[in-house]
């Protein structure tokens, strides 16, 4: 855990015991602990302060008088559980004192201007959905104040993640996009332009700047985000992580990110929790996320009791030792104030903090749903209660006749707005994107993207000689040292490079080069399979040597994490890294490919279709270990079927690299093409340290990664096997076995986009086939035969026969003996001209 860097003054302090001294502490523990639960925090008088016998009973009414004041009013402040009594300390003394007043006459222009476009759309717009912010519109004013206490932090950078509620007044009155280009969101100009593509408004990113008080300009970045509630959440933290390790800000001054939700969201998404947990983990830290719930204690149509079981949706934030803070959103003094404690505790503490700012959904869930039916008597009582900017108005002393000319100035504003949308003929972009995505590319693969990845004899030697050796005086582990012996055999070519070196020499040659990698996942640095070890632990002391991060003087920066044990949150995180690193090889590697689709919301909603939504790009790989070895159900398959089905418009590539140089050369191209693409890679488990898929040191001097694998050893065969993975290992056997002469067997090694070419000048080597098959371990209903059976027919312009395990509900077999019978009869199969059909 970071320590402190300065702790920013409260206003004026006034420590309890300086300013108090006859207080009792009993009493005043008793509501520091507890007062939250008094307070009066919603508007709708929904949450009523529940009766707590420990602030009343024994308690000294001076002092309970005295500290009611500071936790029962409109701010709770839950804050007694963090162990770290500095903090503690630090949160009792700004909270036991009054605060500044804010500049009211700002906070009132803010809650104006953000009920106004409201107001304006609901009039103007009806019957389309925008999420309104009414209710909770002191968010906006709170985001300001948070914006202008990350420029006093010296904060050049906010990124900023939410979801549907509020998000266009964010865009326009936080991120400051002209009030036209939203609107024309409304008039959905230039539909043409997305056939097929696209999003709706209320998820599309969007950049701008903000010019602070002091001076000082932050640049705004709000992340695209998709429907599925919190899935953002992991993928800004990534974002903001790339955006520090770029700036190199390793205090984590120069880029904050605040993350807002839903109530009900953040009490019922397990992501959430996900990405809380990530809050001090190294490799993944970012000095403290401000976490902002737009609570207005309604889920669509579902009320709090039945949301979560705890009286706060903020419970589950209880999980990190951080302050949470409840305000009512019907005062937004005090909801400014909070907002500017949330940004200096975080800064002073480098750690989360949550803010609830309590308050009402004014239609309903959209403003195409009727609430009356679900919440009668809420409705009416929201119905009969003022909008923000007029409670406000009386409180800052504004006559109601001076509010009203503002708002309809602020009203003549956007009417002037609205009116030039109407006139666009292009759908205007919300936003800019850096500078260092110039250089790369998306859309469809052009054949100009290609690059030579194949290096030299001597250089290989040379990585592989940094690859294996370690500090003097490191006590490296006997069965390392032996490792990298034979890692070093490799180097000099004397022993077939295995997949751990293959990868160790992708991996030095793109930071000697200047390329930073990155990789997480569960148990990476030394690897499930024990495959890996990137880094070495002294026996004696416990250092570590990264033998990756000492390549050559000047390289590019290599880090490899052991993540926590998530799916979702840590493909997110490593997603968003890649949004912000395209220069970087950005790896996330499943335990076992089966456990990824703990993270389908991640692959569906940003992996595979961030390109087609957003125009966004991401060369993230993920590494996905394969294969039918009879470890069961949830051991086998990385479901290959989920990604070819993702898979349109070139948005992805598939790949199963059948040999340890095929894995280099695939490594190394997607760091090298400028095509920013996502990498999906089956990976081998048992096929690892194999001699079969070892690869002589001349494969990696080759000029590149072989989409389709010919086989060399017969030429003009009468039956061609195509299959991927490891299969084609045990067909070799198989055929060896029969000493059958005349079967090829081809691997299909990119299996998206389709190599069709490479596939069809591979047939012509075979004139005389009579007999072409697509062979898979997977069952009929998963694998690639779905998708490459049909296609293969129509490009070979005959029948194609398959094998295959028979269609079933899970992947695998859990018997290992049965395994292996249904592998034989796949082998038996496949080597069987004239049938067709299934293994087991
Ligand atoms: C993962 C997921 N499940 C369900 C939905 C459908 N949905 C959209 S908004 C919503 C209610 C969200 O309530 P809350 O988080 O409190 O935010 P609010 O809309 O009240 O601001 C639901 C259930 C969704 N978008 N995402």
């Amino acid at each position: 855990m970071a320590t402190p860097s300065s702790a920013a003054a409260p206003a004026s302090p006034a420590t309890v015991l300086e300013s108090a001294p006859r207080l009792d502490p009993k009493t005043l523990d008793s509501f520091r602990r507890l007062g939250f639960l008094q307070a009066d925090l919603d508007p709708m008088g929904r949450l009523a302060p529940e009766p707590q016998p420990a602030l009343e009973q024994d308690a000294d009414p001076e002092t309970a008088a005295w500290a009611r004041r500071w936790y029962c009013g409109t701010i709770g402040v839950e804050f007694m559980h963090i162990p770290e009594p500095e903090r503690r300390h630090w949160i009792r003394e700004r909270m036991e004192t009054d605060p500044q007043p804010p500049d009211r006459d700002r906070v009132l222009a803010r809650i104006m201007r953000a009920e106004t476009f409201e107001q304006l759309v609901q009039t103007r717009y009806q019957g389309s959905k925008r999420f309104s912010i009414e209710g909770v519109a002191a968010l906006i004013p709170a985001l300001g104040e948070m914006l202008e206490r990350a420029a006093e932090n010296s904060a050049q950078q906010v990124v900023l993640a939410m979801s549907h509620r509020g998000r266009l007044s964010v865009i326009l009155n936080i991120i400051g996009r002209p009030a036209a280009q939203i609107f024309a969101g409304f008039e959905d100009v230039d539909a043409r332009s997305v056939l097929g593509a696209g999003d709706v408004k209320y998820h599309l990113g969007a950049t701008g700047t903000y010019a602070a008080r002091n001076g000082r300009e932050i640049h705004l970045h709000l992340v695209s985000n998709p429907s599925h509630l919190e899935a953002v959440d992991p993928v800004a933290v990534g974002r903001v992580r790339a955006k520090q390790t770029r700036l190199d800000d390793r205090d984590w001054t120069q880029v904050m990110p605040v993350v807002l939700h839903g109530d009900a969201a953040f009490a019922g998404q397990g992501i959430l929790a996900e990405t809380l947990n990530l809050a001090d983990l190294p490799g993944f830290q970012v000095g403290g996320t401000v976490q902002v719930i737009v609570n207005n204690l309604i889920g669509f149509t579902t009320e709090p009791r039945c949301l979560h079981s705890g009286r706060f949706a903020s419970d589950v934030a209880k999980r990190l030792p951080i302050p949470i803070f409840h305000v009512n959103g019907d005062d937004p003094d005090a909801v400014v104030r909070v907002a500017a404690l949330a940004v200096d505790y975080r800064y002073a503490f480098h750690s989360d903090v949550v803010v609830d700012v309590i308050g009402y959904r004014k239609y309903g869930h959209s403003e195409v749903d009727d609430p009356t039916i679900t919440q009668p008597l809420l409705y009416k009582k929201i119905e009969a209660h003022p909008p923000l900017w007029q409670l406000y108005a009386q409180r800052a002393g504004v006559s109601q006749e001076e509010a009203e000319r503002r708002v309809a100035a602020m009203r003549a504003e956007l009417d002037a707005a609205q009116e030039e949308a109407k006139g666009l003929d292009k759908k205007p972009s919300l936003r800019t994107l850096p500078r260092y995505w110039d250089r790369y590319k998306g859309g469809p693969f052009k054949p100009e993207y290609e690059v030579a990845t194949g290096i030299g004899r001597e250089q290989l030697g040379e990585l592989a000689r940094a690859l294996t050796r370690w500090p003097e005086g490191f006590h490296v582990h006997r069965k390392i040292e032996a490792l990298l012996k034979q890692r070093a055999e490799m180097g000099e070519g004397r022993r077939p490079v295995d997949y751990g070196m293959a990868e160790a020499l992708a991996f030095a040659s793109l930071v000697r080069l200047g390329t930073p990698v990155r990789l997480s996942g569960q148990d990476s640095r030394r690897g499930t399979f024990a495959h890996r070890h990137a880094v070495l632990i002294d026996v004696e002391t416990g250092a570590e040597h990264t033998p990756l991060a000492h390549v050559a003087p000047g390289q590019a920066r290599f880090e490899i994490y052991d993540s926590m044990l998530s799916e979702a949150a840590v493909l997110g995180f490593e997603y968003g890294f890649s949004r912000d690193y395209p220069e970087a090889l950005v790896l996330w590697e499943a335990q076992f490919g089966d456990f990824a689709n703990g993270a389908q919301v991640i692959i569906d909603q940003f992996i595979a279709a961030s390109e087609d939504k957003w125009g966004l790009l991401s060369g993230l790989v993920m590494l996905l270990p394969h294969g039918y070895e009879g470890q069961g159900p949830e051991h086998s398959s990385a479901r290959l079927e989920r990604y070819l089905t993702l898979a349109a418009e070139d948005n992805i590539q598939i790949c199963q690299p059948s040999n340890a140089a095929q894995y280099f050369h695939l490594l190394r191209r997607q760091a090298l093409r400028p095509w920013r693409k996502p990498l999906v890679v089956l990976t081998p488990k048992s096929m690892l340290r194999h001699h079969d898929s070892a690869s002589p040191l001349e494969d990696f001097g080759r000029d590149r990664f072989l989409n389709v694998v010919p086989d060399p050893e017969v030429a003009n065969a009468r039956r061609v096997l195509l299959c991927t993975g490891k299969i084609a290992h045990e067909l070799r056997h198989e055929r060896e076995r029969r000493q059958d002469r005349s079967t090829a067997v081809v691997t299909l090694d990119q299996l998206y986009p389709l190599p069709k070419d490479e596939i069809a000048a591979e047939l012509a080597r075979h004139p005389n086939c009579n007999d072409l098959v697509w062979v898979q371990e997977e069952p009929a209903n998963m694998g690639a035969m779905f998708y490459v059976h049909p296609r293969l027919e129509r490009l070979a312009g005959r029948r194609v026969r398959s094998v295959r395990r028979s269609a079933s509900g899970s992947p695998a077999t859990g018997s290992a003996k049965a395994h292996l019978m249904e592998q034989q009869t796949l082998l038996t199969l496949a080597f069987t001209t004239g049938v067709t059909g299934g293994g087991a």
